[in-house]
């Protein structure tokens, strides 16, 4: 492996010889000195080059001026020089002065620019992620991740990978992306929803996955995606929806908690967004209550037994902010005309359901619910939707030899970055988007 001190950790370096590897961001070749900002996956640096010059100011013969003069933006190359810290250089108060360059990979000219289109900047993906308020959010992403599976598995939850290729619907029908599988049809799991369900009869107690998720639907919305990470988690022995969000707040305070520490400088600077931690509990309000704050604040939701609409999110969202100073909020007590039909029903009111979407900056993050384990009445629930129980069968017999009450929530990971960065379209949050016109690249 080639030995290089990343750019980050040259402030803490001592002056002396020093070798980093990278790409060229800038060259300013000027008449007696060059400059290149060369960066790599951890910051930037300046590498500056006194051109060869006789006493009596001829140019004498310089190969390491010429090689710098012949660089291209975006070029990879190794440096070697001596590390001068200097605290003039804006940048990062140090500077290397070159002893040598070796290009690895030369660059053809960028295909994209800073105001290149939205779609012009996915095209070149690769190029894109080059510039650091584009690729910071995956360095969130992982921190996001990595404090919520220490949640997770320092509470032994177990986690699970369930199969991506069904042979059934698990959500909408209507938003099914099917395959040919040899002599018959499959399709792409829309969520891992009954199989991770699968997991509490199995005995495991409380388990979680992040893997990706397919939806054919076809809008073009900044918040849709066909393909995307869902975040679920499953547990047993719950009481209610509330259980399930106990456990959902508590992860992502612990989420936005790592983000904070670790980004919190580096977010301000390049989005100007503070991150806020939230507090505990999230404001909960029920969805006939929500839809009546909405309406007294002027926005009436279309279509009475229908679910909270986009602009429904941002006012209730807005209103939430204003009354509890808090970002998210619980839409609780859906009714049963618009939820699953695995979602527990209200004791003594079959109309509403043990149910739950998350907002987060006025867009749902979240759906989750207390399941209906019940046999009797889950293929009551089933057929009432209109669903053949024959069908479903596999995903029944899971509640014919034992299950414990149980329930969980989905999450969507780049949705959840989105509006914390307060990016304006899914795709900036997502490593490469597919949307209806997009499987390239
Ligand atoms: P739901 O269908 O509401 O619930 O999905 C859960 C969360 O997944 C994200 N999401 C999407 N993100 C990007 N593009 C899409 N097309 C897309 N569709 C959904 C959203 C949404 O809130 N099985 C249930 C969850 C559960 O009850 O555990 C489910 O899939 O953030």
């Amino acid at each position: 492996m080639t030995e290089r001190t990343l750019i980050k950790d040259l402030a803490a370096a001592s002056d002396g010889a020093i070798s980093v590897s990278g790409w060229v961001d800038t060259i300013r070749d000027q008449k007696k000195v060059q400059f290149v900002v060369l960066r790599d996956e951890s910051g930037a640096t300046q590498l500056v080059h006194p051109k060869n010059f006789a006493e009596d100011g001829t140019p004498l013969a310089d190969e390491l001026a010429d090689t710098i003069s012949a660089l291209t933006v975006g070029t990879f190359l190794t440096a070697t020089g001596e590390l001068k810290h200097d605290e003039r250089v804006k940048l990062g108060g140090v500077e290397i002065k070159l002893d040598g360059l070796a290009v690895v990979s030369e660059a053809a000219v960028s295909p994209i620019a800073e105001d290149s289109s939205g779609d012009k900047r996915m095209d070149w993906r690769f190029l894109d992620l080059r510039v650091p308020k584009n690729s910071l959010v995956f360095k969130v992403q992982t921190t996001f991740l990595h404090a919520l599976r220490t949640y997770w598995v320092e509470r032994d939850f177990i986690e699970i990978h369930t199969p991506k290729l069904m042979a059934s619907a698990s959500e909408s029908k209507a938003e099914l992306f099917e395959v040919d599988y040899f002599e018959r049809k499959a399709y792409l799991a829309q969520s891992p929803q009954f199989f991770k369900q699968m997991a509490q009869p199995a005995g495991f107690g409380k388990i979680f996955e992040v893997g990706p998720a397919f939806r054919a639907d076809p809008s073009f919305t900044s918040r849709h995606a066909t393909e995307f990470t869902s975040v679920d988690t499953e547990f047993s022995w719950i009481d209610s929806h509330e259980d399930v969000m106990k456990v959902h707040e508590e992860l992502l305070v612990a989420g936005f908690q790592a983000i904070k520490d670790k980004h919190g400088d580096e977010i301000k600077a390049l989005y100007d967004v503070d991150v806020v931690v939230p507090t505990v509990p999230f404001p909960r309000v029920p969805l006939a209550e929500a839809k009546r704050i909405v309406a007294e604040r002027g926005y009436e939701v279309p279509r009475a037994d229908d679910d909270m609409d986009p602009e429904g999110e941002r006012q209730i969202a807005a209103w939430a902010l204003e009354t509890y100073g808090h970002e998210f909020v619980f839409l609780t007590d859906y009714a049963s005309s618009i939820r699953p039909f695995y979602h527990m029903r209200h004791e003594g009111d079959a109309a509403l359901t043990n149910s739950y979407d998350l907002i987060f900056n006025g867009v749902e993050i979240s759906t989750g619910a207390q399941r209906e384990h019940r046999i009797d009445v889950l293929i009551e629930q089933a057929k009432e939707k209109g669903l053949e129980p024959e069908e479903l069968d596999f995903y029944l017999d899971f509640f014919r030899y034992g299950v414990p009450p149980h329930g969980g929530f989905g999450m969507g990971l780049s949705r959840v970055l989105m509006l914390l960065l307060k990016m304006p379209n899914i795709r900036e949050a997502t490593y490469l988007f597919r949307g209806p016109t997009r499987l390239l690249p």
